[in-house]
């Protein structure tokens, strides 16, 4: 029997059928460790050395990491001499080395080739065990790039954290991968191996904290059963540098403590809080602190008691300060009875608290002041709150755009927003600078990244989306990072560095993001998406109960012309922007194709600096997303050579579905607007596939991660 296989898989390879063995299903991310070619195996180094006193396992992570990696890299071990790790604290041979490490904080790292003894030594060096576990993967990173191993990197942003929406019914709010990686149900007894992998993939990014549960709280994550399930994913995530944080429900004292009231002046409520952190201390004793909605959406909070929400960050703060923990409040926050702009709504409410928050509190702000859209101008809370360390929130999860299925790399998106000058003190006032602390000198500072993970086999639904996850990391590491290096690494890393592909898939990547903009939501045009479950164009929705749910709140299109008005006429949104970006907003003129609709309500004659009007523009953009991504196919089509069979036909089967939906956006869309404005297509634009009503006739009751 044993010999028909054989003589069968002989046959099988002889006649050239694909080889499954070589077949990849993306699970191992980035950390792929294929064998380098032959010239660069000999540099791979051949032994790792940790002081044999060493016990910081993030250290001892390191060692194994690199034993992995080098034997896999060199097909057995390399003969590129030895690597020595640790800190100087901790080995004799890293103390003698007597290196620079003074500006590397706690979490930065050198990667130095020296000569000891007469020989090659290549030391990874750091201050503490999470640096030495981050340079152990920047110098597995640089081996796999074929780049030179020597690199002084510290992170410049001290928070870097995944939130995971994630339900304890294992159901993903916003999830596009599967269930929820935490099988709530089998904690603590079981353990998924995959844990380690996870905690593997974000150490190798720099990423140091998980928030595990929805911010869509349940109280029950809160109780003693579910703090050991925390406290046992904490014990597996502890060794490669990760902090484990709960989103805490405001009401919880009311749910499991009895209490009356949540109302963050009541001493009971107080002590109620202060006795959960010290029971949370007691099981996970590095836990990282509570990330809140507060109300928001429906969510409890401070207000409910005529509270801000200060008071309500500041109670939890307290009972988290004698732990070192942080709270994370979000500034998410509108209400269905304020008919004031949503757009303006958690400036209005968050501004007058600048400076009025706990030391241990950091205010997390979404990129843009609506909901993570396919484009949104900086949220203008950045640079307006000098006094209050401001946590950029990231959705890395595709909610609005296009799910797991379209191919757009966020890269792009988080780097716009990164480098948008808020001019909040003067010139150069960027984002990344507010969040980096260094605008107005903070030390406690944070990203957040809504994480696009769960059980599917490759994490991510698609391999393109795990590039997400990765820019996300890199960029919360170093918020100036170019967002093109970071996808040109990526797909090193993930498929192959030969610069036949890896340069064509950066500039695919690069792309991606314009292309999903223009076929969605073009020239600045927000939220037209389908109700609940946010899958497909729904431009003509204007019967929800709350008015900002609406499209037609957003695009207020009419005979006339379309856009929402926020200049001084109108909500007078710019007004919450500094000097120079305000007047930048103010005028259609300065405020640039990106977002002229988000702040203008222009006539559909209005002329566009090229000379053509405004509908023929948008019409145009439409078009340019359509074909951008039908060149997408054909690029890809080219690169086959390079890809195993089974992630080059997901890719490729996943393009073809972007490819119809793009379609079905443009079609769509301009089949509603011209239902308003009765103009023809401008020459040579094709007529939708279908009458308007087929459109609108779509439901969509099963589209994956709908709150619930
Ligand atoms: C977790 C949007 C999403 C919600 C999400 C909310 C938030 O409204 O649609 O699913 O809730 O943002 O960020 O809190």
């Amino acid at each position: 029997m044993r010999a028909l296989v054989g003589v069968l898989c002989a046959l099988l390879l002889l006649l050239g059928l694909p080889d499954r063995a070589a077949a990849e299903d993306s699970y191992e991310l980035w950390l792929r460790y294929r064998p380098l070619p032959a010239a660069a195996r000999a540099g791979v180094p051949g032994a790792v050395a940790v002081d044999p006193a060493e016990r910081d396992a993030r250290v001892l992570a390191a060692r194994d990491e690199l034993f992995r990696a080098f034997a896999a890299m060199s097909g057995g071990m390399g003969g590129g001499g030895e690597v020595v790790l640790g800190t100087p604290a901790t080995s004799a041979r890293v103390r003698a080395l007597r290196l620079d490490l003074g500006d590397l904080g706690d979490e930065g790292y050198l990667v130095r080739r020296v000569m000891t003894g007469g020989r090659p030594v290549t030391v990874v060096a750091a201050n503490g065990g999470a640096g030495v576990l981050y340079g152990a993967f920047a110098l597995i990173r640089r081996l796999q790039l074929g780049r030179p191993v020597e690199e002084r990197s510290a992170p410049k942003v001290r928070l870097r954290v995944l939130n995971h929406w994630d339900n304890l019914d294992r159901s993903v709010e916003r999830g596009y991968a599967g269930q929820s990686i935490w099988d709530w149900w089998r904690l603590p007894g079981h353990k998924d191996p995959r844990y380690v992998d996870y905690a593997r993939a974000n150490a190798s990014l720099g990423i140091n904290g998980t928030i595990l549960n929805n911010v869509n709280a349940k109280a029950d994550s809160l109780t003693a059963p579910y703090l050991a399930k925390a406290a046992a994913v904490a014990d597996v995530l502890r060794p490669y540098g990760m902090k484990v944080y709960l989103s805490a429900r405001f009401s919880a004292p009311i749910e499991l403590g009895g209490l009356e009231t949540a109302d963050p002046l009541d001493p009971s409520v107080q002590a109620w809080w202060r006795a959960k952190a010290d029971e949370i201390y007691r099981v996970i004793p590095d836990f990282g602190g509570f990330l809140v909605k507060a109300n928001s959406e429906g969510q409890p909070g401070p207000r409910d008691y005529g509270r801000s929400h200060a008071d309500g960050a500041n109670m939890l703060a307290e009972a988290l300060r004698p732990h070192g923990g942080a709270v994370m409040w979000r500034a998410f926050v509108y209400q269905e009875t304020d008919p004031e702009d949503r757009a303006k709504q958690a400036y209005t409410e968050f501004k007058p608290q600048d400076g009025r928050f706990a030391p241990n509190v950091l205010v997390q702000v979404k990129n843009g002041p609506i909901d993570f859209q396919p484009r949104e101008p900086f949220h203008p809370l950045f640079g307006a709150m000098p006094r209050t360390p401001l946590m950029l929130e990231f959705q890395i999860t595709k909610e609005y755009l296009g799910f797991a299925t379209h191919l757009v790399y966020l890269g792009e998106l988080f780097a716009e927003t990164l480098r948008s000058d808020t001019y909040a003190r003067g010139p150069g006032s960027t984002v990344s600078r507010v969040v980096d602390g260094s605008l107005d000198g903070h030390r406690l500072t944070g990203m957040a990244g809504v994480a696009n993970i769960g059980s599917d086999r490759d994490w991510t639904g698609s391999t393109f989306d795990q590039a997400n996850w990765y820019a996300f990391g890199r960029l919360a590491w170093d918020p100036d990072a170019s967002a093109r290096t970071v996808a040109a690494e990526w797909a090193g890393l993930t498929f192959t560095t030969d610069p036949a592909f890896a340069r064509p898939v950066a500039d695919l990547m690069m792309a991606s993001r314009q292309a999903m903009v223009d076929y969605m939501t073009p020239l600045g045009l927000a939220h037209l998406m389908g109700t609940g479950h946010h899958h497909g164009p729904a431009p003509w929705v204007s019967d929800l109960a709350r008015p900002e749910w609406n499209p037609a709140y957003y695009h207020r299109a009419d005979a006339r012309g379309i856009g929402f008005d926020r200049t001084s006429k109108g909500s007078n949104a710019v007004g919450q922007y500094a000097g120079p970006a305000a007047r930048r907003f103010a005028r259609p003129e300065t405020t640039g194709e990106d977002h002229l609709l988000w702040f203008h309500h222009l006539p559909w004659d209005h002329r566009m600096p090229g000379g053509a009007t405004l509908w023929e523009t948008l019409v145009r953009r439409y078009d340019r997303g359509v074909a951008a991504v039908a060149g997408f196919r054909a690029r890809w089509a080219g690169l086959r050579p390079f890809v195993d069979a089974e992630r080059w036909s997901k890719t490729a089967d996943l393009l073809k579905v972007q490819e119809e939906e793009a379609r079905w956006w443009r079609d769509a869309s301009v089949a509603y607007w011209r239902s308003l404005n009765g103009r023809a297509l401008p020459p040579g634009s094709p007529e939708p596939a279908h009458p308007l009503e087929y459109y609108k006739a779509l439901r969509f009751p099963y589209a994956p991660g709908q709150a619930h």
